[in-house]
């Protein structure tokens, strides 16, 4: 596809998916962006096209090989059919929640993650890790927004302690609800890009679209006020447009807020949110050293001398941990016979 048009640029189309076009598929075929999923169905939008259409795949494939949203689809001009789904540039999936063989498709060729948490009891550095190893994993860009600062008596704490998660993370602070606060997150959300919210329920990631986007269409609702968690008000995941100007022309993926988030297959992201602990690591006089008991343990070193946190130390375990007891069941879960396995 040589000469994108402007249509397809705004909804995201880049050289890396126009790259992909044959050009028979280009003759007869027109590329489309995934809006939401539905039951057997998608909605998509592309260059004159705003429709629902079925999530059939010609050849069915493998536990990725669904439409989620953001996904940019080959559909045949003639009957819309679909032909097939682009490589993507970034897929969040997890296990799907109380069945341990399907997997959730979250959202694909995402290019931002806002891990959005509130300047209240919501704030917890590990859960914000987690999120920041899953994203630097997937491949895009993570960026903390903290909502409720109008809230808190001492917003620029949360601040403070969120921006020493890692050198050079990006950190927002704001008032969810105040438009002039928000503002200050539309750089993040140029024409053509996109951009994911998660975060706990109530923390205000519909509150942050609907003012990001200067309407109230999403439904968003208050918290429970002895616990302040949040009542999933939030169900569909859905790509919102924003305006254009200065509110940016970018594309947010809503996510209702996600009760567990689970970690598997992302060493590479552990080894780059941690890289600090990885550096120290190295200069274990064994390269197997469990930093338990062993001499010449460098990790037991940088904690005398008070240059290494035992919590940060111990969140670092606990994450590796789990990802490799979590990559081994998932590998066991390919290895089963397809029979055995559900229809995905
Ligand atoms: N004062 C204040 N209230 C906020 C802010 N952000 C969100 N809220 C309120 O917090 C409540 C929950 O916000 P939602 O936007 O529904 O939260 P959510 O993250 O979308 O929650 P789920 O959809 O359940 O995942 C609503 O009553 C919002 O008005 C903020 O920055 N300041
Ligand atoms: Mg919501
Ligand atoms: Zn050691």
């Amino acid at each position: 596809m040589e000469t994108p048009n402007s249509n397809l640029v705004q909804l995201g189309w880049k050289p890396f998916f126009s790259k992909q076009v044959s050009a028979e598929e280009d003759g007869r075929c027109q590329p489309v962006r995934v809006m939401s999923v539905h039951r057997g169905m998608v909605t998509v939008l592309g260059d004159g096209i705003e429709d629902s259409i079925s999530s059939s795949l010609p050849v069915p494939g493998g536990p990725e090989d669904r439409p989620t949203v953001g996904d940019w689809l080959l559909i045949d001009r003639d009957s819309w059919k679909l032909v097939r789904i682009l490589d993507r540039t970034s897929l969040f999936k997890r296990p799907a929640p109380g069945d341990d063989r399907r997997l959730q498709l979250i959202a694909a060729n995402v290019d931002t993650l806002f891990v959005v948490t509130s300047c209240n009891q919501d704030f917890n550095v590990a859960r914000i890790e987690r999120y920041l190893v899953v994203a630097r994993e997937v491949g895009v860009r993570p960026v903390i927004v903290l909502t409720k600062a109008d809230l808190s008596t001492d917003p620029a704490g949360f601040l403070e302690t969120a921006s020493a998660l890692q050198p050079g993370l990006q950190v927002e602070l704001v008032n969810g609800r105040d438009p002039e606060s928000v503002a200050r997150l539309a750089v993040h959300c140029n024409v053509g890009e996109t951009v994911a919210l998660v975060g706990s329920s109530g923390v205000g990631k519909s509150t942050l679209v609907n003012t990001m986007r200067g309407s109230d269409s999403i439904v968003t609702q208050a918290v429970r006020e002895d616990d302040g968690k949040g009542l999933h008000t939030t169900t569909v995941r859905e790509m919102h447009r924003l305006g254009f100007g200065p509110a940016g022309g970018g594309w947010l993926v809503d996510t209702p807020g996600m009760r567990e988030l689970q970690m598997s297959e992302v060493t590479a992201g552990v080894a780059e949110v941690f890289d600090d602990i990885v550096a120290i690591t190295l200069e274990c006089r064994f390269t197997n050293c469990t930093h338990a008991e062993e001499p010449g343990c460098a990790i037991r070193d940088a904690l005398g001398r008070g240059a290494l946190e035992p919590q940060r130390l111990d969140r670092w375990r606990k994450l590796a941990t789990e990802d490799v007891l979590n990559t081994g069941i998932a590998a066991t879960r390919r290895a089963r016979p397809r029979k055995a396995r559900k229809r995905q």
